[in-house]
């Protein structure tokens, strides 16, 4: 009887307390109950609530996979053309190294890179990108590559790049690229670029393009 009694008076503040708790985990799962019927209620509803999704009247220009080539600056600065642009049908001195490509080739600046991505327009009119600056270089071209007559390789200004209604044009090495001339710094592996693009249809597009090599 006595040890009885010690015992009740020792355990049930312990029983109840284990209680209390195991109310309060019902409580949660109730409410996590609630909370998952809620969630499922709310993506009915909007599943049923949403319209197809009508076609932008306009261009509507995405960004996809951007990346920029790694370069070092030249410290070549002093054999910079008067104003580091290439005039029209210029050909590129120089013999191209093994795996280099046309864009690692120096327009006699401070070292050059390029940008690479595809832009996408998923609107029912054309637009271009007409301009492009960035602050790790001193000057921005838009550049596409070709063979000339000769066959040999050159890389040509271009006033725009066109990207037609409901379609897509990739950047890529070889071909269209953003030319980043005379590097204000290194790009390494990991860096980041920040690009500005100029659309023609107006507004601009930034692009955060990573440094990296492919
Ligand atoms: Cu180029």
């Amino acid at each position: 009887m006595y040890a009885g009694y010690r015992v009740d008076l020792f355990l049930m503040p312990r029983i109840y307390h284990f209680l209390y708790e195991e109310e309060c985990i019902m409580e949660k799962y109730i409410q996590a109950g609630y909370g998952v019927v809620t969630a499922l209620l709310v993506l009915l509803i909007s599943a049923c609530g949403s319209t197809p999704a009508a076609a932008p009247s306009g261009p509507a220009i995405e960004v996809s996979a951007p990346w920029v080539r790694p370069a070092v600056m030249t410290g070549m600065s002093d054999m910079a053309m008067e104003d580091g642009e290439m005039a029209e049908g210029e050909t590129m001195e120089g013999e191209m190294a093994e795996g280099e490509t046309m864009e690692d080739m120096s327009h006699g600046g401070g070292g050059n890179s390029a940008a690479y991505m595809t832009l996408v327009n998923t609107g029912s009119a054309a637009d271009a990108v007409v301009g492009a600056s960035t602050d790790v270089a001193n000057i921005v071209e838009l550049h596409t590559t070709e063979m000339d007559a000769n066959g040999v390789m050159m890389m040509r200004p271009l006033e725009q790049i066109d990207i037609p209604a409901n379609g897509e044009v990739a950047l890529q090495p070889g071909g269209i690229h953003v030319m980043l001339i005379d590097l204000t710094q290194d790009l390494e592996e990991g860096d980041t670029v920040n690009l500005t693009l100029e659309l023609q249809s107006g507004g601009t597009l930034e692009v955060e393009a990573p440094v990296t090599q492919r």
